[in-house]
């Protein structure tokens, strides 16, 4: 039987009140624990298949950021034992331990990021990423004085977000509709965004819009910095899959009501897009800084080949 917890994550990230994949991965690893901590399983197999089923649950949730994936499959993999209390017990510490780490990468990740800004430097985001914020608040906390060009990010708006805590760090922003992007390029020293997941061949896939922004970047001189921890690298990559572009409901876009007076046209609502690496100028993550092309050694350091899924039936 799954926990209460599991159900209301798996809920909470689906209609995005968890949001952005490294919040995602935590909120994920979390209710894994909470899986182990309350089930009332008598036998090792039935904990075993329980746990499977809450990551199959929480993984169908949204199909982009890799982190999600990824965290479930940390968890499970660390869990061992002979004993439910055992099983229990490693489950818990995993989801703990990977916490921990999470965090952990994606400090040292802004302290690398950090580097890259230089004082009286002006950032342009997109979306809204605790990895890219990472970076700020390093350079923040060096000293430097970074100010921030904020795209409002259409149509969930996750610029507010960026904007609300760059505000608080002291951060002066300039926030703009996603259209005036190019115009502003030539007022920034970066485009700074995070990534849902990096592809083997250093695509990044990140928030609708980003690779639009990065074309207009290159085309203007400004260096495109993708702010991404390790686990949003995506192993399946390696083997040739494709990552699943995630389709939103069309009344983001449209109210029903706006939508008939429109006369009922067609509404499209991706998500994510994909930015080829020929656009990226680096990724920057908690183990250095990559040129896209080069993140696919990373990425079989840390994966290897091929793997089998820990929740597979
Ligand atoms: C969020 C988004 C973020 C990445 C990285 O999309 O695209 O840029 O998830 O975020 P959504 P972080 O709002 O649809 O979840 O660096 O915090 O992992």
């Amino acid at each position: 039987m799954l926990v209460p917890e599991v159900e209301e994550t798996a809920e909470d990230i689906a209609e995005m009140e968890i949001r952005g994949a490294a919040t995602i991965a935590a909120a994920a690893a979390d209710a894994l624990a909470a899986q182990a901590e309350a089930s009332d399983a008598e036998t090792p197999a039935e904990f075993r298949e329980e746990m499977r089923s809450a990551a199959r649950h929480l993984r169908d949730t949204r199909p982009t950021a890799v982190s999600l994936p990824n965290a479930l499959r940390y968890v499970l993999r660390e869990m061992e034992g002979e004993t439910v209390s055992e099983l229990r017990a490693t489950a818990v510490d995993a989801a703990e331990a990977f916490e921990a780490q999470l965090d952990r990468a994606q400090d040292d990740l802004g302290e690398i990021g950090a580097n890259r800004l230089r004082d009286g430097d002006t950032v342009m985001t997109h979306c809204h990423s605790t990895d890219a914020l990472a970076c700020v608040k390093a350079a923040l906390d060096d000293g430097k004085h970074i100010e921030a060009i904020v795209k409002e990010t259409r149509p969930r708006k996750q610029g507010h977000i960026t904007a609300e805590q760059l505000r608080e760090w002291g951060v002066p922003v300039t926030m703009v509709v996603d259209n005036a992007a190019r115009r502003y390029l030539d007022d920034c020293d970066h485009v700074l965004v995070g990534a849902d997941s990096i592809a083997a061949d250093g695509s990044v896939i990140n928030k609708i819009g980003t690779s639009m922004l990065a074309v207009a970047a290159r085309e203007r001189g400004t260096p495109i910095m993708v702010a991404a921890q390790t686990l949003k690298l995506h192993p399946d990559t390696l083997t040739g899959h494709t990552v699943e572009i995630e389709m939103r409901d069309e009344t983001e876009v449209l109210s029903d009501e706006e939508r008939e007076a429109l006369g009922n046209p067609d509404v499209d609502n991706p998500a994510f897009d994909v930015t080829p690496p020929r656009y990226v100028d680096a990724i920057v993550t908690e183990r250095g800084q990559f040129p896209p092309e080069s993140i696919v050694t990373l990425m079989r350091e840390l994966y290897g080949e091929g793997t089998t899924e820990p929740w597979a039936e």
